[in-house]
């Protein structure tokens, strides 16, 4: 797992009365055996804090608790305990039984709200009773989340992904760089932008100009080029780049053109970094090798363009795509808002770099995807996968290219081409 900071990591507390489900709950979002699951009431009596990476939103620390409804003197030193774990909590989950909804945990929905910690309610044990209607809309009419679970078949742990999503604090969603921290100050960065009649005329796309702006707040240093003065412009140089990014439509020309000790990478797949979550767009475009001619394809834009000449999203990557996959693929396109809510009839995601978009409107997409068993990729992943290139372009992020590697192993030859 990637070194973060535990100040950086967004913490997450499981809280409610004793025997409600807190620890089976935190066994299964790290689908580990943390913290010992009993019918006895009291088993959790001391905090116990696990940080992980939680998928999408990235480095949490989860933290298990004594039943805060614990009794007698050894049951309110462990309260006591407890508490103090809200100190430091940024969202807090109240968790409970349906049956049991009542004081007890308004006082403690009560006391987070004072503390300025963000509540989620997690109605636990739905095999068993469900809470009724009226008190998950008065709950929700407070602005709260709500999600129903069942901890030890895992069930509704993507609602609460979701939810985590939803209510996580905007600093913490958004990642600092788009590239500068791959080149580092007073290095160089080669950005290649094709110049050809889909590019707008008289200036930059925004992923283009977002790099640009990237380097120069970070001191780094850029060199923008088109696709056929690549050659001549590393050949200028006295030393090599640290990283050359490239419209992923050049990808095929510019990784025959950069010699393989350069890391080199595209626009899109650092916009899969900075505004989705990397890992599970990558593990989408491996899922490219299992489609079928016939299969279909959501290809999502999250802004609204007029297609030109051979459209990336409308010509160019269901060729490719096709191309790999040995026939005909069905295709939907849909732009802005206008994303299905029911994903249910295709196969595979697309989504484009979202640039336009901050990072929890692309993270909500993501859980939608996985929620419905989508797998989802972006253009720039699609693209480097479709063209036999994608462990080029993961090579700047070894995180990705271990999920990559990982994936590769665990299929079986005869998947794979
Ligand atoms: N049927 C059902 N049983 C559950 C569910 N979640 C937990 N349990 C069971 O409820 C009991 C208590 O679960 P724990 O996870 O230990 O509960 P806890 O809130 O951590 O309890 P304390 O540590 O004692 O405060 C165990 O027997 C679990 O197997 C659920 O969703 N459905
Ligand atoms: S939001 Fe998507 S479609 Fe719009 S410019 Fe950015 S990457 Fe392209
Ligand atoms: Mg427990």
């Amino acid at each position: 797992m990637k070194r973060t900071p535990g100040g950086s990591r967004l913490h997450i507390g499981l809280l409610g009365r004793r025997n409600v489900g807190k620890s089976s709950l935190l066994n299964a979002l790290t689908r580990q055996t943390v913290s010992i699951v009993s019918a006895d009431a009291g088993t959790t009596t001391d905090p116990v804090g696990k940080p992980m990476e939680l998928l999408p939103l990235g480095p949490v620390l989860l933290v298990d608790t004594a039943g805060l409804d614990d009794e007698g003197a050894l049951g309110a030193l462990r309260v006591e305990r407890s508490r103090r774990v809200l100190d430091r909590l940024d969202i807090g989950l109240v968790i409970a039984e349906a049956a049991s909804w009542g004081r007890f945990e308004e006082e403690l929905l009560d006391e987070l709200r004072r503390r300025g910690i963000t509540a989620v309610v997690v109605f636990n044990q739905c095999d068993r009773q469900r809470p009724a209607r009226e008190l998950v809309e008065n709950l929700r009419e407070r602005g709260l989340e709500v999600v129903e679970t069942v901890a030890p078949r895992g069930e509704g742990l993507d609602a609460l992904r979701a939810a985590l999503v939803a209510v996580a604090p905007e600093e913490l969603l958004a990642t600092p760089t788009l590239l500068a921290d791959l080149v580092g100050p007073d290095e160089l960065a080669v950005l290649v932008v094709p110049i050809d009649k889909e590019a707008p005329k008289g200036r930059l796309i925004l992923p283009q100009a977002q790099a640009i702006r990237d380097l120069l707040d970070h001191h780094a240093l850029s060199l923008v080029l088109r696709e056929d003065q690549l050659r001549a412009g590393l050949e200028r140089l006295n030393r090599p780049p640290r990283l050359v990014v490239t419209d992923s439509q050049a990808f095929r020309q510019v990784a025959s053109m950069v010699p393989e000790e350069i890391p080199m990478t595209g626009f899109s797949v650092l916009f899969a970094r900075l505004k989705g979550d990397l890992p599970t767009q990558v593990a989408g475009a491996m899922t490219i090798d299992g489609l079928r001619p016939g299969d279909r394809v959501l290809i999502a834009e999250a802004c609204s363009h007029h297609p030109i000449g051979e459209d990336i999203g409308r010509v160019k990557i269901p060729r490719w795509l096709q191309e790999r996959v040995g026939g005909p693929l069905g295709f939907d396109t849909v732009q802005g808002r206008d994303f299905p809510a029911d994903l249910g009839g295709y196969d595979l995601v697309v989504h484009c770099g979202a640039c336009m978009w901050n990072r929890r409107a692309m993270l909500t997409r993501l859980v939608q995807c996985r929620e419905q068993q989508v797998p989802v990729t972006n253009y720039g992943l699609a693209i480097a996968y479709a063209l036999g290139l994608f462990e080029r372009a993961l090579q700047p992020f070894p995180e990705a290219l271990a999920v990559y590697r990982r994936g590769r192993s665990d299929t079986p030859a005869e998947v794979r081409r």
